[in-house]
């Protein structure tokens, strides 16, 4: 068949059931253009696929492309001030309250260029590149007016000419309260927030809509009239939830059909039951989680015994997560969250690809993007055990390969 070709020889994590690694050993993947068309144990390929080129992974592991459903890697400035004050025991809290925080990052980047947001956030990508990511969300949030919501969500649409990715963008107008607004978050919801959304959705910028609800931002009733609006532009929606303290967002979104709930940290049992009922993925933030030194943990055993999905992201982020390794984050979902490394693998590929509302990937089989990892370890399990360790042999995205140098 024309333009196909083989993987063979490969230990396939397919990661195509919840509860396993769906692992098929000594397995082969054939590949056309950008989609898989097989894939399964080398001695039940086809014949139609014999004569086509083929290449011997030699036992190496091959998973779906890693998927990061969170990040905001496009932002101006950078926040070691601020680790500094923490470190000598400010918290978190206290931070943004004393001018530094979001704010702090968000006069960076409405200093920045367009050019100089690309710019910025091109080391991010290719530090998450370089660990086998194919898919990366990025989030505004960082403008809080309009003109650098929209730069903020031109500069990530923009990431995708430069690096072969796929970019999805989240627009996050609605995260913090700006200096200008203080103490009026719903003026600056009505004034600029939600015409902003408008504009971004008609400049055709938005593929899902995220809000921070929280004490240190907008309350629930705010990110509902928020929700509102994407609703009727047609947008799902997500929303960071119960990540410092318990506000009712989980329930917001859930009845509202979101996509995700990120960090949840607080969360209860009713809400691990909404989030079930919803089909919403709860996204753990491990990376934040022990930037800040938080102690509660997400209510895992509560996901798992409602069967909510559970996915994992780096948060990238200048103030509470500045990570950029999904493989450190499969690390520190394990041992902080206690998630199997099957529920951590499965939360970077299957759930990932869930929370962004995408079913072309995410899993390898027939008929999905041919996007895929490939490691230089044998079982799965060592790709949260290492910390530190980059064991990426190649990365396969839309079918084309390239063996890392
Ligand atoms: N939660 C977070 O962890 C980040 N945003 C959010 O809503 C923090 C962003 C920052 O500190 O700059
Ligand atoms: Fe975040």
């Amino acid at each position: 068949m024309r333009d196909t070709y083989v993987l063979s020889g490969a230990r396939l994590a397919t990661m195509e059931a919840e509860g396993s690694y769906g692992l098929v050993e000594d397995g082969a993947i054939a590949i056309q253009g950008d989609e898989i068309l097989w894939c399964g144990a080398r001695g039940a390929l086809p014949d139609t696929y014999a004569a086509c080129p083929s290449t011997d992974l030699n036992g190496r592991l091959v998973t779906p492309g890693f998927i990061d459903c969170h990040t905001h890697i496009v932002f101006g400035g950078d926040r070691a001030g601020e680790f500094e004050m923490r470190l000598e025991g400010a918290s978190y809290e206290e931070v943004a309250k004393a001018g530094g925080g979001i704010v702090s990052t968000v006069t960076a980047t409405r200093a920045a260029s367009l050019d100089a947001l690309v710019t910025g956030a091109l080391p991010r990508l290719d530090a998450l590149i370089a660990e086998g990511v194919s898919t990366v969300e990025v989030k505004s949030g960082y403008g809080l007016d309009r003109e650098t919501e929209l730069n903020m969500l031109r500069a990530a649409r923009r990431l995708a000419e430069h690096r072969d990715v796929t970019v999805k963008t989240t627009f996050l107008g609605a995260h913090a309260v700006p200096a200008d607004y203080a103490g009026r978050a719903d003026a600056y919801l009505d004034e600029v927030c939600l015409p902003t959304l408008r504009a971004a959705h008609a400049e055709g910028l938005v593929d899902a809509v995220d809000g921070f609800c929280e004490g240190i931002a907008f309350s629930a009733a705010q990110i509902a009239k928020v929700f509102d609006v994407a609703a009727e532009l047609g947008l799902p929606v997500k929303l960071h939830a119960e990540q410092l303290s318990h506000q009712g967002g989980t329930k917001l979104a859930a009845e509202r059909g979101a996509l995700s709930v990120d960090h949840v940290e607080y969360a209860t049992e009713a809400d691990a039951r909404a989030m079930a009922a919803s089909g919403s993925v709860a996204v753990l933030l491990p990376g934040a989680f022990y930037t800040i030194r938080e102690t509660q943990v997400p209510p895992v055993a509560e996901f798992r015994m409602h069967g909510v999905p559970m996915a994992l992201a780096t948060d990238c982020n200048p103030g509470s997560s500045p990570l950029t390794s999904l493989l450190l984050t499969l690390n520190m979902g394990c041992t902080l969250f206690r998630l199997t490394p099957e529920e951590a693998l499965a939360g970077v590929t299957r759930n990932a690809a869930r929370a962004l509302g995408m079913q072309d990937r995410g899993r390898i089989a027939p008929g999905l993007r041919a996007d895929l990892a490939v490691w230089d370890v044998s079982r799965p399990a060592e790709l949260a055990y290492r910390i530190g360790f980059n064991p990426l042999y190649a990365r396969v995205m839309g079918g084309k390969m390239e063996v890392r140098t």
